[in-house]
């Protein structure tokens, strides 16, 4: 008998094993109950259980007499075992932490790595209580059907050389989405736009002992399948989601578990020393600011004039009507009306 493909990779939990099995099948073909119980060491009963619990959470099974089971269909939100099972599919090893409800998934993470957690490890909500934004602003997530991430990780290095990371993640994220045919822009230093409406947005978060980066977290919330009723009035002209910018996401379960993947490797890049030139490269046909009158303010410093471009320490360089050219290291920029 021919084993199945992701055998012994994930025995601890049986529906991440029947669905990583089920997704393994090429062209999502038939894969025999009695196949399964066997490698899951359970009666046929017990594979025909398992997957009506899994219908009534969202799955759809095709099932065919002496063929045995095909996937037809998945919930419409994160899900655990299938979240893990895409992970599997993909190669990714980063273990995540799921809920359906939480605080806010950063906080989430937070309180794990001060347990001690091994890194790199990943929290998915499908809805947060407190989704933070930056400077104490608010994240609307009240739809199961967008990502709410974050990904943890202990780099243990200077400030100095961790410096590009968020940008470096952002740019990586608008050229995943460009290659999924959504023209997102990078909106310094942390918005994720689509035609001028946000998409995602980034929060990045680190301790830090003595300019030694211990901790570090990257929180994305990203608007996925929900629609423009989805998020309170006063959002609905400035934010925008997957759904309505190109039409629904088949598997909200797969892009998180890429998104995940990407944070992960994009982590591991900047950690080298090679991404500060690949990022000039990039910036130029993601910059969402590029040539745009913009006001920005970074502490007590306030300017105001045309964004251009970012300097190599990841800066916004925003050259004043007098010809001055001025640098925002952190903070915000806003677009001119
Ligand atoms: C951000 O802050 O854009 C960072 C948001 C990060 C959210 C993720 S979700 C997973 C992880 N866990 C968390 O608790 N947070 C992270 P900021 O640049 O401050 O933008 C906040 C502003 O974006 C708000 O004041 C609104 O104007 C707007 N906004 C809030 N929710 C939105 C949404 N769902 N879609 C589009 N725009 C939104």
């Amino acid at each position: 008998m021919n084993a199945i493909p992701n055998e012994g990779k994930n025995p601890s939990d049986p529906d991440t094993y029947i669905l990583g099995s089920l997704l393994a099948k090429e062209e999502k073909s038939f894969l025999s109950g009695n196949q399964l119980a066997q490698e899951l060491n359970i009666s046929r009963v017990g594979v025909w259980n398992r997957l009506e619990k899994l219908r009534e959470a969202g799955f759809d099974f095709e099932a065919v007499r002496n063929r045995g089971y095909r996937l037809i269909g998945e919930p419409r939100a994160n899900h655990a075992s299938l979240l893990n099972a895409y992970l599997l599919k993909i190669g990714s090893s980063v273990p995540v932490e799921f809920s359906e409800h939480l605080d806010s998934t950063n906080s989430e993470a937070e309180r794990q790595l001060a347990n001690g957690r091994p890194t790199p490890f990943a929290v998915v909500a499908n809805q947060q209580s407190r989704g933070r934004g930056r400077m104490g602003r608010k994240w609307e997530s009240d739809s199961h059907r967008n990502i709410y991430l974050s990904v943890a990780f202990r780099p243990n290095l200077s400030l100095d050389r961790m410096r590009l990371f968020s940008l470096w993640v952002g740019v990586r994220i608008c050229k995943f989405l460009h290659e999924r045919g959504l023209d997102s822009k990078l909106k310094w230093p942390n918005d994720i736009l689509v035609n001028g409406r946000k998409l995602a947005g980034m929060l990045t978060e680190a301790r830090v002992d003595t300019d030694i980066m211990r901790d570090l977290i990257f929180g994305i919330g990203l608007n996925v399948n929900s629609g423009s009723q989805d998020v309170p009035r006063e959002l609905r002209t400035t934010a925008t989601s997957i759904a309505q910018e190109i039409g629904e996401v088949e598997s909200i379960n797969l892009l998180t578990a890429e998104l995940i993947e990407l944070i992960t490797v994009a982590y591991r890049e900047s950690r080298g020393n090679s991404i500060a030139e690949e990022l000039q490269e990039l910036w130029p046909r993601y910059d969402g600011l590029a040539g745009l009158h913009v006001d920005g303010r970074s502490g007590n410093l306030q300017v105001s004039g045309i964004a251009s471009g970012i300097t190599a320490d990841g800066a916004l360089i925003v050259e004043s009507e007098s010809g001055e050219r001025h640098l925002l290291l952190s903070g915000d920029a806003t677009l001119r009306k």
